[in-house]
């Protein structure tokens, strides 16, 4: 047998190189066009479902605590935008592979495209919030895909009777090229429409929105003792005492920010408990509520970063809840769940101890809580990392043991208990800013959450250190601002800060990263003097 005489198909696509081209681009089109239908089917759906979100959850979830570390060090909170381009950059190469693999050894491409789509079905069915209509955007969005690819394709091959006359020529010559660029461009629409139609369609999220805007939050019956006059320095490039909202730093795993209607929202609270029940916002709203101001911080904040801040949280005592539950003999652990599968390991202890404001809290900073900071309930427990304590959009608290259950990070890596290590952070003088020869203000915070600072040191070039003058603070579960005057000649100096806190404990020189349990270490900053 020779080559000429197999099935038409193979031959005839190598008598027509150019064909490569135009069917990785119709491939490509045919794929976006199916995600753009997943989208659309999701915004119907849930909008988690889609393709592009559940696997990025999917990917999320899976991604080593290493590799999480790099992502935060390099693209700080933008990792999300980067994973989803990533992804997009992925999927946009294996479907233009999907394109050139249904011309050449149909129907390889279109199987490859199934794969795809499966493999999307699978993952939105195994998220955490998941129902089987979670199928359907990934599902519907391959059927898409596949017709698309093969329509486009089929336009490559060369039309009978006219490919003899082509052998050898451009492409052009042998191919529908009019069918391909219809059919190419009905697979463009498509896609334009569905993406168009499921932004319209999600607009309805901004419903919760306007929700949140319109809530009227109770007083507290407790309120927050007043920020001393003296607590924000109200320096340039200083963190203020209060963190505003829109500043505060956010870390989460929700691709999508979950969307929940207070009016549907309820806590239950279960488990090695003697009374569980279960509390929806109206009877939260009858429940006195207090007011605390509580530093918080992530795990992955590394030596001097910025992924803490401070804010005033109106919530009720999560003591209290236990109270009503009546945790039974044996139970160590509460462990907190998310509406979008998060999940937080604390200690029962911690949460039960009455000197401890750990707050089910509902406003932040006289606010209701914003979307991203967990709307319509999180929880928030002083001189814990948020890892371990500071479920957003919170929906149950389990009482278990730290024997049976783990919280979320604990199998990708990080410790079980996550206490936060006393930190201190220059924020005066700023890289970028001049400064004269002198006396020159350094400046900065220092935390050392639910035991409170005591001290905080400066020295330049390795010399002797230098105690700050401390700003004052409402109570040791806040940050405090510091200041000191340091005389410098010209020329490049580096400096270092270190606290202590009020057990008189002082913070390690030792440097470690983040993972398992929190980064430490002195930081050094080098400025130059003009
Ligand atoms: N539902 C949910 N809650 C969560 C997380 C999350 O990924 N999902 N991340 C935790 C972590 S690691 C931190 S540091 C804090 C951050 O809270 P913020 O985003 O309000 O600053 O939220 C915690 N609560
Ligand atoms: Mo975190």
């Amino acid at each position: 047998m020779t080559q000429a005489t197999e099935s038409p198909a193979a031959p005839s696509a190598e008598r027509s190189p150019g064909g490569v081209g135009w069917a990785a681009l119709g491939g490509a089109l045919a794929g976006a066009a199916g995600l753009a239908v997943a989208e659309l089917v999701a915004a119907v759906v849930a909008p988690g479902a889609s393709t592009l979100f559940a696997g990025g959850a999917a990917v999320v979830d899976a991604v080593p605590p290493w590799l999480k570390d790099v992502a935060v060090e390099w693209f700080g909170t933008n990792d999300k935008v980067v994973l989803l381009a990533t992804m997009g950059a992925v999927l946009a190469l294996g479907a233009a592979l999907a394109g050139w693999l249904e011309l050449r050894r149909p129907p390889v491409g279109a199987v490859l495209v199934g794969v795809v789509g499966v493999v999307g079905v699978v993952v939105a069915l195994l998220r955490p919030s998941a129902t089987p209509l979670w199928a359907l955007p990934s599902a519907i969005g391959l059927g898409a895909a596949v017709l698309l690819l093969r329509a486009v394709v089929a336009r490559l091959r060369p039309v009978p009777g006219r490919s003899e006359v082509s052998a050898g020529e451009t492409p052009g010559g042998a191919v529908d090229r009019r069918g391909f660029l219809t059919v190419s461009g009905i697979t463009l629409g498509v896609a334009v429409l569905a993406l168009a139609g499921s932004r319209v369609l999600s607009m309805g999220s901004t419903a919760i929105s306007a929700v949140r805007e319109k809530l009227r939050l109770p007083a507290a019956r407790m309120p927050a003792p007043p920020v001393p006059a003296g607590a924000d320095l109200k320096l340039d490039d200083l963190a203020p005492y209060v963190t505003p909202n829109s500043d505060f730093y956010r870390i989460d795993t929700a691709l999508i920010v979950p969307q929940l209607n207070p009016q549907d929202w309820s806590l239950e609270v279960r488990g090695l408990v003697d009374e569980p029940f279960t509390l929806t916002w109206d009877e939260l709203m009858e429940l006195p509520m207090e007011e605390h101001y509580v530093t918080l911080s992530c795990v992955s904040n590394a030596v001097g970063g910025d992924l803490v801040g401070n804010a005033l949280w109106l919530g009720y005592p999560i003591r209290a809840l236990l109270e009503r539950a009546k945790p039974q003999a044996g139970a160590d652990m509460v462990l907190s769940r998310s509406d979008d599968g998060f999940s937080a390991g604390t200690p029962l202890e911690v949460l039960q101890d009455p000197d401890r404001q750990s707050l089910l809290a509902i406003g932040m900073n006289g606010e209701p809580l914003p979307l991203e900071h967990g709307f319509p309930a999180r929880l928030v427990v002083p001189g814990l990392y948020g890892y371990v304590s500071a479920t957003k959009w919170v929906t149950s608290l389990e009482v278990t043991t730290f024997d049976t259950d783990q919280g979320y990070w604990t199998p990708r890596g990080w410790s079980a208990l996550g206490p936060i290590k006393i930190a201190s952070r220059i924020d005066v003088p700023r890289l970028s800013t001049s400064v004269s020869a002198g006396a020159v203000t350094v400046a900065g915070v220092a935390w050392a959450q639910h035991t409170g600072i005591s001290k905080v040191e400066v020295r330049a070039d390795g010399g002797d250190w230098v105690t700050a003058e401390l700003a004052e603070t409402v109570g040791p579960d806040a940050w405090r601002q510091w200041h000191v005057s340091i005389d410098l000649e010209s020329g490049y100096h580096s400096l270092a800060v270190r606290a202590t806190d009020s057990d008189g404990q002082v913070q390690t020189e030792t440097k470690a990263p983040p993972a398992p349990d929190g980064a430490s270490g002195w930081q050094t900053v080098s400025i130059n003097v003009d």
